[in-house]
């Protein structure tokens, strides 16, 4: 294959394609992990077996690849393999891409038409048994937990009538349940949504259709212990233009951001319609119900942040003029009217993660991630080209912050929250260290409440790991 990766940053630094199917046994481990972490790590990244068809492509395109740290006893053990969809093995018997634009299958070879393109490249999830890879423009595929075999598509037992899932499912930690929705649920550039629940066995137990006010990239939701909640930020599609052979997605301010509230348990009839100026968003670290008022905690940025996405709109933004805060949007059931309250948590940001206990609930603590420009120039990592390098405590009611950065050149990827086996020890964050000098990866593990203290243990991997999208961690008993 001749190497004809584009010199863009979608290809570049540690978004360098890897390719790389293998097994390390017993990494090599600095500093000493503590002995109640038992359990795996999954993460999922896209990483293009192949060129781009059309000389370029972005990040969010790439072949799913699942990664897995195992824990067990003071020792890991490494993972690595390729989601054989359909897509990556039709690829892989012509040796060549044969997919055009994100999510745009009028761009494809016509020896693909009407054959499924997605790639499973966003979030792993664990539940009713089954590991499952997401990504929000197709069903899920359900992964080998132990081998990371691939299994096959996962429809529910043939029961889901979506087109798509979420990579952002909503688990909720008491009742076993999983929420999730999908959008374009009845096909490309529609504005259907479905609304599901899968009971703890992972059977389908409700999916219930509604209309968004226009088609929008809705890539996550929050459920609290009453309600759900669905964001629509004018990222917007057309059918039009992607028959035409355009992008799938533009952003476009002149349009309003809508918040969709509904009871959990009620019909998707009773959604009610908050309306506010365009912003962006993509992930919310949590929300909850206190009695007829709704928080929603999350990085609220001013415009897209994708370079593909901003491209395709005829923009170009600085990363500076994008970041925004970190928010807290309360919405008063019991008023009438469109209207709702912000309030200003902490700098901007993403991957906003709080404990897995902590979801749907008020709580006390997230963390989520910021770039520090003080620490050096931006570094190429992840789909917006600049990696983050710092990660933030957050105390949600104090907005009292400690943080944490390696060094001014290395990146973090999305971190994972591990409970402890201690009662009253808020658990560890682990997350993956890119060391562009080196061009190496290592995995720390550092203790939650202390995180400004640097890392407990450092495991370290001698190759780059591609930057990753979403990972979980599932308890070695849960397995
Ligand atoms: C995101 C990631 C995706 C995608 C859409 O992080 C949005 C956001 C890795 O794929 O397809
Ligand atoms: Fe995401």
């Amino acid at each position: 294959m001749p190497n004809s990766f584009p010199n863009s940053m979608d290809f570049t630094g540690f978004n360098a394609p890897s390719r790389i199917e293998c097994d390390i046994f017993d990494l090599v481990v600095a500093g000493k992990l503590p002995a109640d972490i038992n359990g795996s790590w999954y993460q999922t990244v896209p990483d293009p077996q192949f060129p781009p068809m059309l000389g370029k492509d972005t990040y969010l395109s790439g072949d799913g690849m699942m990664r897995l740290f195992r824990f067990e006893n003071g020792h890991v053990d490494f993972k690595q393999r390729y989601i054989q969809t359909e897509r990556f093995k039709n690829e892989r018997r012509a040796r060549r891409s044969l997919h055009g634009l994100y999510r745009n299958p009028y761009t494809d070879d016509p020896s693909v038409r009407g054959k499924p393109r997605g790639v499973n490249n966003t979030t792993p999830i664990f539940h009713g048994g089954r590991l499952l890879a997401l990504k929000e423009d197709s069903r899920a595929m359900e992964v080998h937990p132990r081998t990371l075999e691939t299994l096959g598509e996962w429809n529910y037992q043939g029961k889901l009538r979506s087109q798509t899932m979420t990579a952002h499912t909503r688990p909720d930690p008491e009742t076993g349940e999983l929420y999730f929705f999908g959008y374009e649920a009845n096909g490309l550039a529609t504005r259907d949504v479905a609304y599901c629940v899968a009971n703890k066995d992972g059977e389908l137990i409700r999916e219930e259709w509604f209309e968004a006010p226009y088609c929008a990239m809705m890539h996550d939701f929050a459920v609290t212990k009453e309600h759900a909640i669905f964001p629509v930020f004018p990222t917007t599609s057309d059918l039009g233009r992607l028959r035409a052979g355009g992008a799938h997605w533009i952003w476009e301010p002149t349009k309003d951001s809508f918040i969709g509230i509904m009871p959990r348990d009620g019909s998707v009839k009773d959604l009610r319609w908050f309306r506010g100026p365009a912003t962006s968003a993509y992930h919310f670290m949590n929300a909850y119900t206190e009695g007829t008022r709704v928080h929603l905690d999350f990085g609220c940025g001013k415009v897209n942040p994708f370079p593909f996405i901003q491209e395709a709109s005829g923009i170009q933004v600085h990363p500076q003029d994008m970041a925004g805060s970190f928010v807290r949007w309360t919405f008063d059931l019991s008023k009438p009217g469109e209207r709702f309250e912000a309030t200003v948590l902490g700098p901007g940001g993403d991957m906003p993660r709080a404990a897995e206990k902590d979801a749907m609930k008020d709580y006390e603590i997230g963390y989520y991630q910021t770039f520090d420009p003080t620490l050096g120039p931006p570094l190429i990592a992840g789909p917006v080209g600049a990696g983050f390098n710092t990660i933030l405590r957050l105390e949600v009611r104090s907005g009292k912050l400690k943080s944490f950065h390696p060094d001014g050149q290395s990146t973090v990827q999305e971190h994972f929250h591990i409970p402890s086996q201690t009662p009253g020890h808020e658990g560890y964050l682990g997350f993956i260290v890119d060391r562009h000098a080196e061009s190496l990866s290592e995995l720390f593990i550092l203790d939650a409440q202390h995180l400004d203290k640097g890392p407990l243990a450092r495991v370290k991997v001698p190759l780059r790991l591609r930057v990753g999208v979403h990972g979980n961690w599932i308890p070695a008993a849960a397995l």
